[in-house]
């Protein structure tokens, strides 16, 4: 008499820990911004976002003004690795030129 060999238990314990996901998962993206304050000039500002988030001068201005009347603004969204650098590059032109700009980064 013949028996059908019984699978170690242990193989089906494993997949019972792992949470099937239904799609791919795309990875997190993070918002850039820039935040007001009383002496970074506007030009300087502008600057920033022309030379960084290669924004044209209009969409600049607009957007300075927008951080100076409102506090901040987003002023892009990208891949950790990338909004990273943007942050490096931003705050270190600030200090560079001893403007107390601040940029900072968050998951959308
Ligand atoms: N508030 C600044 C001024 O009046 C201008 C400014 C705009 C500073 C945007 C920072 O992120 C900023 N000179």
């Amino acid at each position: 008499m013949t028996h059908p060999i019984t699978l170690s238990q242990d193989d089906d314990d494993t997949q019972l820990l792992v949470k099937p996901r239904a799609k791919t998962r795309r990875p997190p993206m993070y918002k850039v911004m820039l935040l007001n304050d009383d002496f970074t000039p506007m030009e300087f500002v502008v600057l920033v976002l022309e030379r960084f988030f290669g924004m044209d001068h209009m969409q600049a201005f607009d957007i300075m003004l927008t951080v100076h009347k409102k506090g901040m603004a987003v002023v892009g969204v990208f891949s950790h690795e990338v909004a990273e650098t943007k942050v490096t590059q931003v705050m270190d032109f600030a200090r560079r030129h001893q403007h107390p700009l601040q940029c900072t980064m968050e998951k959308e």
